[in-house]
């Protein structure tokens, strides 16, 4: 029997301030002082430094609620907290119930002694995280090296010592709010006999069946015997068991056969198993998906690789680095869930890395990737620090936070391995003053605490020290280092390098890479008073969080490109040269298949609107390069690219099970789009393969590299995919100036609009300000005679001529 607590709470300040608003549990601090009007929005314009006093702040949440007879009839009233961040005291009733100190943790504890029939109140104080985090850097024995680099500064530093989201106190892409609060379930749980904690199951692939261990794990109140039934589908199974007081495991074993097996995105049906478990009278149900998940990392004759492999087929990992949705934990709607990881599958990803700065997500963001098919990297939430791992309590809390997200976790399909943190093994081996501490530290806490409770509760999935690493018990810093584990390649963004430098990468799994860009005007305008749109100004500064953040955009900007007019020209081009770093990244990295089998990139989305390395802007909107990842991760797909200046390799890669045969016309062209010099090819590209089509000097492909082009139009069953280099930067380009024309209209499948030019366009994107709405496609390029159509997807369509007249175009050609 469950009596939910949340719904309208109070949040008291336990200040002078005397603050005293509604609160929504769950909720944080932050969204309920914004909807009663105590602080201004904090992603608006600067505001962020006028609710700092929040995050410094004690703060009270509290409720009454009625409780009947047969509530407290029952043996057990257990208050359940599935997360409060972060040092907190709960009482009931004025009684102090419980402390709590770390929001990765489900809280659960017998509060029947404390309640009464009729009206109770619950209230949960929670310390400033900000001062308490300080406190315990003070008192710790020695000085822990905090993720100095990533909080702005001037914000305390000190996550590192508390079990809270890292990234709540800023990072390089992040607000600091420190948002506290109550998050997910809160309810009162009364219980006669057995309940049911967790439910886990082995499965056991044969050739045309699987073996499932269904294991619960019940918690009796005294010693009694219970029915266990297990269902899979229609195949069920049930037996009496005998459970001692405490803590009990229970087992059975089904066999299901010619299973509908689950493959990720790209690669087959995300079938799901409806599982039942039921102990007495308690009840439990999910969704399960069976397949066979394996991770190669044995030593080869090049390096270690690491290799993902479903269902016995090796999986190249297309995908980015997933942080927290939103700085305010209240806005973590399963509506926004939906929104990204669909534009992620959309975007042709089949993998997402949950990076340790954060949180282990919301059980809604797993049932969507089990749902769409999209692997989980599950790091544990440690990042950049050193984490006080010789404190005792300390090491017992993560030891329960690590044993209960490995058990809430470990059934979803998608998750395909557990990392013990982000970037700590490859930071501490760089910074040789704190090594001996820090490797103390590092080893205590990723070998001697997260290892231990995978091998113990999930033994079939790999644990993966760090990342970056190059595997299992070796000590490497691999943000360089090639062919060994995953990489972290940053070079050429932190290294001011040019794109053609990740040429000379190359990374058995790259795991992060980036590049930043400015978010759309649309977004812009959401955060920033029309007199601020300039980086140079004052909410600029504030919304773009790395120290050479605007400095690298600008200067890569002059490296490729003809200085911008206007600020919209200006933001546009981040997004187009955001989107060329990627893909010459990518495309060169999915040519090296097998050697490299996965490249996730720096960031996916964004918790507040900021510039920085994301592809979906907060709130969702693609940026040109989620346009640029839908072709760059295409499974077919074709480019051309010059290694060396001297000569150009076009190759066509087929990430798919089947092989394909295609027609591809190559072609040299002129900035009037006249064809200079063309060839066909007719082939097959194998299954699971990248082939070089063919490689010719520059010399041969045109005579004046600054006066032509090169396009791939590739064709076959599953479809057309079209690609195109420069020969040389752009800005050394005699591009030709382009008339664009725009035609909306609107059909059976909805609005659309026809883009036609009478000269090459390049890098052009329809833009609809004030017109809500997405297009199918964009940053494209437009050659006469051959119009356009995008689709225009929107919840309040206008009229084709309202669409027509809100449309605005750029091309690269009419930035200047
Ligand atoms: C990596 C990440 C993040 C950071 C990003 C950009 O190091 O792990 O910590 O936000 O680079 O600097």
């Amino acid at each position: 029997m469950r009596q939910d607590l949340g719904g309208k709470w109070t949040l008291n300040s336990l200040d002078e301030r005397n603050i005293r608003v509604a609160a929504d549990v769950p909720g944080d601090t932050h969204s309920a002082l914004l909807a009663a009007g105590e602080i201004s929005d904090p992603y608006w314009a600067k505001n962020e430094l006028d609710v700092q006093w929040v995050g410094r702040t004690d703060w009270s949440f509290s409720r009454l609620f009625h409780v009947k007879e047969d509530l407290l009839a029952r043996k057990a009233v257990y208050l359940v907290c599935e997360s409060i961040d972060t040092v907190a005291q709960i009482f009931i009733n004025g009684n102090s119930v419980a402390a709590v100190e770390n929001m990765f943790l489900r809280f659960r504890a017998d509060v029947k002694p404390f309640l009464k029939a009729g009206e109770n109140e619950i209230e949960i104080r929670i310390v400033s995280a900000v001062r308490e985090a300080k406190k315990r850097a003070d008192a710790y024995g020695s000085k822990l090296h905090p993720a100095t680099d990533n909080p702005p500064a001037g914000y305390e530093a000190h996550a590192n010592l508390l079990r809270k989201v890292a990234c709540h106190f800023g990072w390089d892409w992040g607000i600091c709010l420190a948002a506290s609060g109550i998050y997910d379930g809160i309810f009162l749980h009364g219980v006669d006999d057995a309940r049911i904690e967790y439910v886990y199951t082995d499965q056991k692939h044969g050739d045309d069946f699987c073996e499932l261990v269904v294991n619960a794990e019940v918690i009796a109140p005294s010693a009694c015997e219970v029915v266990y039934e297990v269902a899979v589908g229609d195949v069920r199974t049930s037996r009496r068991v005998a459970l001692a007081a405490g803590i009990n495991k229970v087992s059975a074993v089904l066999r299901i056969d010619d299973p509908d097996l689950w493959w990720p995105a790209g690669y087959g049906a995300q079938p799901l198993y409806d599982l039942k478990a039921r102990v007495g009278e308690d009840c439990y149900s999910r969704k399960l998906g069976l397949r066979k998940l394996e991770v190669n990392h044995k030593e080869d004759d090049i390096g270690r690789p690491l290799t993902f492999r479903v269902n016995g087929v090796d999986v190249f990992c297309k995908g980015a680095n997933w942080i927290p949705l939103d700085a305010m934990p209240a806005r973590h709607t399963r509506e926004r869930y939906e929104n990204l990881i669909d534009s992620a599958v959309a975007a042709n990803m089949n993998m997402l890395r949950i990076w340790g700065g954060g949180q282990y997500e919301k059980d809604c963001f797993y049932e969507l990737c089990d749902a769409r098919g999209v692997l989980v990297w599950q790091d544990f939430m440690f990042a950049c620090a050193e984490y006080p791992s010789g404190d005792r309590r300390w090491a017992a809390s993560v030891r329960c936070e690590a044993e209960h997200q490995i058990k809430r976790l470990r059934d979803y399909a998608c998750i395909a391995l557990w990392c013990g943190d982000n970037e700590n093994l490859g930071i501490l081996l760089r910074s040789a003053d704190l090594l001996p501490s820090w490797m103390r530290h590092y080893d205590r806490l990723n070998y001697g605490i997260l290892k231990v409770a995978c091998d113990e509760h999930d033994p079939h999935r790999l644990f993966w020290p760090s990342s970056p690493c190059a595997g299992p018990e070796e000590l490497l810093d691999t943000f360089n280092v090639q062919l060994r584990g995953d990489m972290h390649c940053w070079d050429v963004w932190h290294g001011d390098r040019p794109f053609e430098d990740y040429y000379k990468v190359k990374p058995r799994f790259c795991s992060e890479f980036g590049f930043q860009a400015l978010p759309s005007m649309e977004t812009i305008a959401s955060f920033a008073p029309e007199d601020q749109w300039n980086i140079g100004s004052p909410v600029f500064a504030l919304h773009q969080r790395h120290r050479r953040g605007n400095s690298i955009i600008t200067q890569t900007i002059m490296r490729y490109f003809r200085l911008p007019e206007g600020f919209a020209s200006f933001a546009y081009l981040t997004q187009v040269q955001q989107a060329l770093a990627m893909q010459t990244a990518v495309e060169y990295w999915r040519t090296l298949r097998p050697l490299c089998m996965g490249t996730l990139y720096w960031q996916l989305n964004d918790n507040w609107p900021v510039c920085s390395w994301s592809s979906l802007e907060y709130g969702g909107k693609w940026k040109l390069i989620h346009h640029a990842a839908r072709r760059f991760y295409a499974p077919l797909m074709a480019t051309a690219f010059c290694r060396d200046s001297e000569v150009m390799e076009f190759w066509a890669v087929n990430d798919g099970l089947e092989d394909r045969r295609v027609e591809l016309l190559l072609a040299v062209r002129d900035f009037s789009g006249n064809i200079l010099n063309r060839e066909n090819i007719s082939c097959v590209i194998p299954a699971a393969a990248a082939v070089e089509l063919k490689k010719t000097p520059l010399t041969e492909l045109a005579p004046d590299r600054e006066k032509a082009f090169v396009t791939i139009h590739m064709h076959g069953d599953s479809g057309t995919f079209e690609n195109m280099s420069f020969l040389e930067q752009p800005k050394n380009c005699a591009l030709a100036e382009a008339e664009v024309s725009v035609r909306a209209g609107a059909d059976a499948d909805g609005l659309f609009v026809t883009l036609s030019s009478d000269k090459p366009a390049f890098y052009a994107v329809a833009e609809t300000m004030g017109v809500e709405g997405e297009f199918d496609d964009n940053m494209i390029l437009l050659l006469p005679d051959s119009p356009r159509t995008l689709r225009f997807k929107t919840k309040t369509p206008p009229r084709p001529d309202e669409l027509e007249k809100a449309v605005s175009i750029r091309h690269l050609r009419a930035t200047y």
